[in-house]
């Protein structure tokens, strides 16, 4: 009997101790992050371990898991790939606990190599200030200390627990001191330590974080920019936009707007520093403030960006009006040499697109160097102070968000950052239509309805966009008056809606008279193709 009872709460009070240490681990943890962040807040922004590290994940992970996550988590890939390092750190930190309760000091060691981890992720990152390593050491340092002091405490409780079993045990009539005198009492400083460490590591933490993205200075600045009046405003032609509900408005708000890039840290250029280098096969190099720039005369231009990532049917497109610089202006101040075919544009952050020269050097083609976006200086996330726009190429080879240096070269001298990683150097637009409404999953009551969306083709226009209801005659949809050549248009079809479940397809057709690709194509190497062929149910 006795020795029954005793096998099982041998096993309960294990396991009470291993969940203790796993605690202390994860409370040394949150000391850690926090130590840091206090740090890094104080000496060098950009090093928080979790970002860079997050970076370091970002450039080292395989394409196809990289395209794994995009399609499964969409915008939210960042967060996702945050919550999962969050995870990391916590099960890490937790065996750290462990490891030091059982066999200090394992648990030290293994905090010091992560700390160490941490500082390499953060100091080969692009464009780090040299103070860059002391939050992560500082941050190594108060986590090793606070694992040390919880561990002992843990330790001690433990042993104090033992003592007053075998005492217990040998003097079972009268005890000494009430069983588990100090032992309780070295159990509550356990908690009550554990407590106050790990609550105010969570306060300096969250404090440090919220003080850092409240005095984003750069945030500030762009608040209070003043840019130049344009010379020229886009006039939006009547019938441009739709009345039907659940439409794509025709201009995408700036906070709907996509978001796509590699920056985990969205970069924060202060335009006063801000220079654009423009060098390579030039016959002189030209540096621009962002005052020269401004001062080159801004105009306003409709264009529509697409994510070559965009799925047949997707998100990753949106309309905006920009104000901007033709690049062509910008290139003819450096003067392009003759055998040069492509342009490496460069962000602050070393992301690098490659475009062909002629699609910024035509004439006919409004390629620009944005600065406003849909009245306002752009956004910190989509590229403030300057990035590029050009109409009819994917984002990922002209949409230089952050741009700092526009290098005159070719295409066989030299790469941009997703040429080694699966997707083709040059990628114009594969024009494309999707239906908005009625969304899939959502029934409609039966009656005259729309069917309606979007379709574009930048630089060249769409002339028709067609319909087929359960694979019928295709159908010629009614088109609102498009902005120009480079913006989307939307479509609309009246329909007399019969219940039950419907397919309903779309394709477009550009002004050249070619049709929207049947054949579908994903993503990689250079843009999904395919018509659109979604399900609708009436009631
Ligand atoms: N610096 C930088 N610019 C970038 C990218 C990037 O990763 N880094 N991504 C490009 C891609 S793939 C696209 S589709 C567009 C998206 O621009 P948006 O985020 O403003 O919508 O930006 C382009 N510019
Ligand atoms: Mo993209």
């Amino acid at each position: 009997m006795k020795a029954i009872g005793g096998t099982v709460s041998e096993r309960g009070r294990r396991g009470v101790y291993i969940t203790s240490a796993a605690v202390a681990g994860v409370i040394s943890g949150l000391v850690f992050l926090a130590a840091t962040e206090l740090m890094a807040l104080l000496v060098a922004r950009e090093a928080s371990p979790v970002l860079a590290v997050g970076s370091f994940v970002i450039d080292v992970i395989p394409q196809p898991l990289k395209e794994l996550a995009i399609t499964t988590f969409g915008e939210y890939d960042k967060i996702a790939l945050l919550v999962g390092l969050g995870l990391a750190v916590v099960i890490a930190s937790a065996i750290a606990g462990v490891l030091q309760t059982a066999r200090p000091p394992l648990g030290v060691i293994a905090l010091a190599i992560a700390g160490a981890l941490s500082v390499a992720a953060i100091v080969t990152r692009a464009g780090v200030t040299p103070l860059a390593f002391l939050p992560p050491v500082i941050g190594g340092v108060a986590g090793a200390a606070a694992l040390h002091v919880l561990c002992r405490r843990l330790r001690a409780w433990q042993r104090s627990a033992l003592a007053a079993r075998r005492t217990s045990e040998s003097a079972s009539s009268t005890p000494v001191s009430p069983p588990g005198g100090t032992a309780s009492l070295d159990r509550r400083r356990f908690f009550v330590l554990s407590g106050i460490v790990g609550a105010s590591a969570v306060i300096v933490g969250l404090t440090a974080r919220a003080v850092s993205a409240a005095t984003s200075s750069v945030e500030a600045i762009r608040q209070r920019l003043r840019l130049p009046a344009p010379r020229s405003s886009v006039s939006i032609p009547a019938g441009a936009e739709l009345d039907v509900p659940g439409i794509t408005p025709l201009i995408t708000p700036n906070a709907d707007f996509y978001r796509v890039d590699t920056a985990l840290t969205v970069p924060a250029i202060d335009p006063a520093t801000w220079r654009l280098v423009v060098d390579g096969m030039v016959d002189q190099r030209v540096e621009l403030s962002f005052d020269q720039l401004v001062a080159m005369g801004l105009d306003e231009y409709a264009i529509t960006l697409t994510c070559v990532s965009n799925i047949v049917g997707g998100e990753l497109v949106g309309n905006a009006l920009w104000l901007g610089v033709p690049v062509r202006d910008i290139l003819r101040l450096a003067g392009p040499q003759s055998g040069a075919d492509m342009v490496l544009s460069r962000s602050i952050d070393g992301y690098t697109a490659s475009t062909p020269l002629s699609a910024l050097t035509d004439d006919g083609l409004d390629a620009i160097l944005a600065v406003s976006m849909n009245g306002e200086p752009l956004p910190l996330e989509h590229g403030f102070p300057v990035r590029m726009v050009v109409p009819g190429l994917y984002g990922y080879v002209s949409a230089t968000k952050w741009l700092t240096q526009l290098t005159v070269t070719t295409f066989e001298k030299d790469e941009a950052y997703w040429t080694p990683r699966g997707y083709s150097a040059e990628a114009p637009i594969k024009f494309s239509s999707r239906i908005d409404t009625p969304k899939l999953g959502k029934s409609v009551p039966a009656g005259r309805i729309p069917i309606a969306g979007v379709a574009w083709a930048q630089s060249v226009g769409i002339q028709a966009v067609e319909v087929s209801i359960d694979d019928g005659d295709w159908q010629q949809a009614t088109l609102s008056t498009p902005i120009n050549d480079d913006t989307w248009v939307q479509w609309v079809l009246e329909w007399d809606a019969v219940p039950g479940t419907h397919y309903v397809s779309v394709r477009a057709i550009n002004k050249n008279g070619e049709l929207q690709l049947e054949e579908p194509a994903p993503i990689a190497p250079d843009g999904s193709s395919g018509w659109q062929r979604s399900l609708i149910s009436i009631t």
